[in-house]
């Protein structure tokens, strides 16, 4: 198809190729976003707000192959994939201690990665690694760069100001969008209002359930429950369209290599190395991963990959500070009651159980505070907080409340919340005494996690709908 004169400038694309190296993929992008070419307008392709690595890598792997073939996506408006991590408060230089997991898979994808057994323990080569991990994620963007940098894409910084310092006036075109590992967009410090004034999402592939916010004529529009990477259907979504093909020679191109290493991370960690039960791990995943095993090139080791990733999320709460910690996995919901009066309900959730927070918050009194805090920071003031916490096959899910609404929200919930097997939890006299003195008694609860396959994807309806239920007479 011709294109029209008019897009000519739009469509000359900033040296892409498909099999690229990713280290001038990366710094092709940064160009893009911040170096004022003649591409004023980009495609953004944004994860979910807890941004963990299969956000990060969806997103990545999309626009990887997407910019690489511009031909093969002219469906869209502005044919430049932008990835950008989902975090509002966090520069890139904080990334490797936020987000350690992102440290150890970037740099076995661009380096290759050396087994477990036979890497160096001595300071200097631990620091060396760090340095290594801590370059390469500064070359990631993400939202609190797009927001703050001074030589942002004007269009692109203007949409993710807070609310307040959003200028209307000069004509404001819609910011096009690609949701990956979720399907209904949330940017904290955009509020959803302004999320559907400032964006339209034209493509979405996700693993969670159907929200019915991306349009219809969508394009990808891939919503698929029961998978358990998204990466793996981002995986299947190309290769359906044939962008990506099985190399022979991955000496000519080394992108697809780094590539392939880089999208087996985040399916091999949320199957568990394809062991997970149920829905945790499809077929599809199964299949995706064999297509890639194949692809990383020959001294690779799966498992290895597995492990190293996997143990540097896990230890990776060592590193962070309280507020951190309730900020790594964090999803916020606004609930609007009959009444008209919005509420927020917040949930985090920790893969360590109380007993550990406490400790790491350096007393039991620390904690609550740490979390009265966390709740009430006046940035986002929430009604109700949960926290569910997991370690070795035991959950906990904590509720604190912080007005009469999410008082009453606790025991609605506690009521309606049959499916998840709450069992009394006794376990820490001195916390509960805390949290009386702190939260208040009766606002806050404790239980056991009956059923442990439950997890926020089934809490966080059961307290929104909870905290809904208030205002019903
Ligand atoms: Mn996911």
């Amino acid at each position: 198809m011709q294109l029209p004169l008019e897009d000519e400038d739009d469509m000359r694309l900033p040296g892409f190729s498909l099999g690229q190296d990713l280290t001038t993929y990366l710094s092709q992008i940064r160009k893009v976003v911040f170096s004022q070419t003649e591409h004023k307008h980009v495609t953004l392709v944004l994860g979910n707000p807890s941004c963990d690595l299969d956000s990060f890598i969806s997103a990545f792997t999309l626009s990887y192959f997407y910019n690489s073939r511009p031909d093969a996506t002219k469906h869209h408006k502005a044919p430049i994939y932008v990835p950008v991590l989902n975090l509002p408060y966090v520069e890139t230089e904080d990334l490797w201690r936020l987000r350690p997991e992102f440290g150890v898979a970037i740099r076995g994808a661009f380096d290759g990665l050396t087994p477990q057994a036979k890497l160096e323990q001595t300071q200097e080569a631990v620091e060396a690694r760090r340095r290594r991990e801590k370059s390469l994620l500064g070359q990631l963007i993400t939202l609190h760069e797009l927001a703050n940098n001074e030589k942002t894409l004007p269009s692109l910084r203007q949409a993710f100001q807070t609310s307040d310092r959003y200028r209307h006036g000069e004509s404001q075109e819609k910011v096009d969008i690609i949701l990956v590992d979720h399907n209904a967009p949330a940017i904290e410090t955009v509020t959803d209002e302004d999320i559907r004034a400032r964006f339209e999402v034209v493509g979405c592939i996700d693993h969670h359930v159907e929200e019915n916010y991306v349009p219809k004529q969508a394009t990808p529009r891939v919503i698929r429950f029961g998978i358990g990477s998204c990466t793996t259907l981002v995986t299947e979504h190309l290769r359906k369209i044939n962008l990506w093909t099985a190399q022979q020679n991955h000496k000519k191109l080394p992108g697809y290599a780094q590539i392939s290493r880089l999208t087996l991370a985040p399916i091999l960690v949320d199957t568990w190395d394809l062991k997970a039960p149920g829905d945790k791990c499809s077929d599809l995943d199964r299949d995706e991963v064999a297509f890639l095993d194949a692809q990383t090139g020959d001294e690779f080791d799966r498992e290895d990959l597995f492990h190293q990733t996997n143990t540097a999320k896990y230890e990776s709460l060592n590193l962070l500070r309280m507020q951190e910690i309730f900020a790594r996995d964090y999803k916020s919901y606004a609930e609007e009651l009959e009444d008209g009066s919005i509420l927020n309900v917040g949930i985090a959730s920790v893969f360590e159980h109380l007993e550990w927070l406490s400790k790491h918050a350096k007393g039991r009194q620390q904690l609550v505070q740490e979390l009265v805090k966390y709740a009430q920071d006046g940035e986002k003031v929430l009604e109700v907080f949960g926290l569910l916490t997991k370690s070795g096959d035991r959950k906990e899910v904590g509720i604190f409340s912080f007005g009469e609404a999410g008082k009453k929200a606790i025991t609605i919930f506690e009521n309606s919340a049959k499916e998840l097997q709450l069992k009394k939890w006794n376990e820490d006299d001195a916390l509960s005494k805390q949290l009386d003195e702190l939260v208040g008694a009766g606002s806050w609860k404790i239980w056991w996690m009956g059923d442990i396959s439950k997890s926020r994807k089934q809490v966080a309806p059961l307290l929104r709908n909870a905290l809904k239920q208030t205002s019903k007479s």
